[in-house]
């Protein structure tokens, strides 16, 4: 059946780092979701008989997409669907489904971190057949199809029951309901040494694990309770809920407050951490001990030679510009690349696939490796467990000693959001055109050494992309990074990055706000953040 779009009804944008995200009132317009799958489906062009993955986070409005989804399917020449039980299926396990069972693509349906509910935010992403997020080309093209489109394609064809495994027929295209934990399980139990993680646990290791009532929940469950033996609990709402029980599911120190204070406070366990809407995301903080996602990504390096998947060692890291140089440092010792890419999954895709990176990470909580395209959070908290099973060390001892030998980068991000859009563009216009002018000046005993608004050239397939964020180095490797937000859904979203850096003979062991005090007066300094945005002070501090 061919269903003709009566009205234009696509209020446009182009997709961000993470594909489609609106309001769910946005996704519940007659046609609207039905016009972005379909621009995608008309741009991904599928042979007659492809397969194509379809699973989200479970939030709110998840379950009438993937119905509407698989319709739509049938009607555009796929041949088989794979849908996770429940329509559950992380945006890390959904890339491995992709991978393993040679899938064209899949529709991600998850609006990450955002909250969920009724009146709060939805998404769709497009992952392409390497299992990671469309490359700017395909969404620049999914964008220009949705101005254009006039019509969708269904079948006609009742509901499927997604909480049964196994295979049914909608329009003569074959739906199977997978188990979402399975696949996503095995290939954990294949990079990490469960039996050396099972023996700290026997030993008397302890963690809590906060699902934030999102998608890991059941991931975990599976993964740390029954088949490494922590006890019953470690995973704390470990059941995905569609609004999230409330909550905003983005694993920092704001959001995940309550994990954070278990972890400083006296009955800490020795290891915490949480994930995020789409499980994508990971916060690590050990007892007494909170590990900055840029710093765990060094870390993680540094030691990623003692999980069996990585015992070859590394052939290079990748990491986000903003997010701090510690891996640059583990990249020099390994005598390994280290790549800075603009910020988003994305641009790690083509680094993975040539073989030129095996681990990437970004500020932002995403850490990963080539064993998906995805940053994928459960697997950041397991290569902690094993580094750390297997040195038989804390967290806060391994932190202690990695900046010993390589020096700190203390970092946070600031985030000022929801300001007018105006405001931060007028401050980021004003900032390029202020660059030539700051290298030599000084704020107080800090000098500006180099300026400049980030483009990249992708070393595999040469594409440039400019105007990823304004960077401000100062002598002596500390740095203030200024970028909007690609991915809000109200106004906009300024970031600005805070890293100082301290050799090894340095200051390491100080408190963080202390230590980045003079930068962030640099920062007003130099972009009045105040001035065009009206605030005075930061909305979240990562
Ligand atoms: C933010 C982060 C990025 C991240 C992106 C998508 O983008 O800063 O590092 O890649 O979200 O994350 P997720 O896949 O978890 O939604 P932005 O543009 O808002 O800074």
């Amino acid at each position: 059946m061919i269903q003709t779009v009566p009205t234009h009804p696509f209020e446009g944008q182009k997709p961000g780092t993470s594909g489609l995200r609106k309001k769910v009132t946005v996704f519940q317009q007659p046609n609207y979701s039905e016009n972005f799958i379909q621009s995608v489906f008309d741009v991904a062009r599928p042979e007659a008989g492809a397969t194509l993955v379809i699973g989200g986070d479970g939030r709110f409005h998840n379950r009438t997409v993937i119905q509407q989804a698989i319709r739509m399917a049938a009607a555009n020449g796929y041949g088989r669907v794979l849908v996770g039980g429940g329509g559950i299926l992380s945006t890390p396990a959904a890339s491995h489904v992709i991978r393993k069972y040679g899938a064209t693509g899949g529709l991600i349906l998850s609006a990450s971190h955002n909250p969920g509910g009724p009146n709060a935010d939805f998404g769709i992403k497009y992952n392409v057949a390497n299992g990671g997020p469309a490359p700017e080309g395909v969404t620049e093209a999914v964008y220009a199809r949705t101005q254009e489109i006039d019509r969708w394609l269904t079948v006609d064809a009742p509901d499927i029951d997604l909480d049964t495994l196994g295979t049914t027929q909608v329009g003569g295209m074959t739906v199977e309901v997978i188990d979402p934990v399975a696949d996503y399980a095995e290939l954990m139990e294949s990079l990490f040494d469960f039996a050396a993680i099972r023996q700290a646990v026997a030993g008397g290791f302890t963690m809590a694990f906060d699902a934030m009532s999102a998608v890991t929940g059941p991931y975990a469950t599976e993964i740390l309770e029954n088949r490494l033996g922590f006890a019953k609990g470690t995973v704390r709402n470990g059941v995905p809920l569609e609004d999230f029980g409330g909550h905003h599911p983005d694993p920092n120190m704001v959001h995940a407050k309550e994990l954070f204070d278990l972890m400083i406070g006296p009955d800490a366990p020795d290891f915490g951490a949480a994930s995020d809407g789409d499980g994508d995301r990971n916060l690590i903080v050990g007892r007494g001990r909170f590990v900055t996602p840029s710093d765990s990504l060094a870390m993680l390096a540094a030691n990623a030679h003692l999980a069996p998947g990585y015992t070859d060692g590394l052939k290079g890291i990748a990491r986000s510009m903003p997010t701090s140089a510690a891996a640059d440092r583990v990249a020099e010792a390994l005598g390994v690349a280290c790549y800075e890419t603009p910020t988003g999954w994305k641009f790690f895709g083509n680094l993975l696939d040539a073989g030129m990176a095996t681990i990437c990470g970004e500020e932002s909580a995403g850490t990963g490796s080539d064993h998906v395209r995805e940053k994928d959070g459960l697997w950041a908290v397991l290569l902690w467990l094993n580094i750390l099973a297997v040195r038989k060390i804390g967290v806060d001892a391994l932190a202690r000693e990695h900046w010993a030998r390589f020096g700190r980068n203390y970092y946070a991000r600031h985030d000022y959001e929801g300001i007018a859009t105006a405001g931060a563009d007028a401050l980021m216009a004003e900032l390029k055109a202020s660059l030539g002018a700051l290298p030599g000046k000084t704020f107080g005993p800090l000098a500006a050494a180099a300026a400049d608004s980030f483009s990249y050239t992708d070393p595999v397939d040469g594409s440039v992309s400019t105007n990823q964020g304004i960077r401000v180095l100062f002598e002596g490797g500390s740095r203030v990074v200024f970028r909007l937000s690609g991915t809000g859904t109200q106004g906009a979203t300024l970031r600005v990055y805070l890293e100082r850096f301290e050799p090894a003979d340095g200051r390491i062991d100080e408190e963080t706000p202390a230590m980045l005090a003079g930068l962030i007066a640099a920062a007003e300094a130099i972009a009045g953040i105040a001035r065009h945005t009206g605030r005075t002070a930061p909305d979240v501090i990562t």
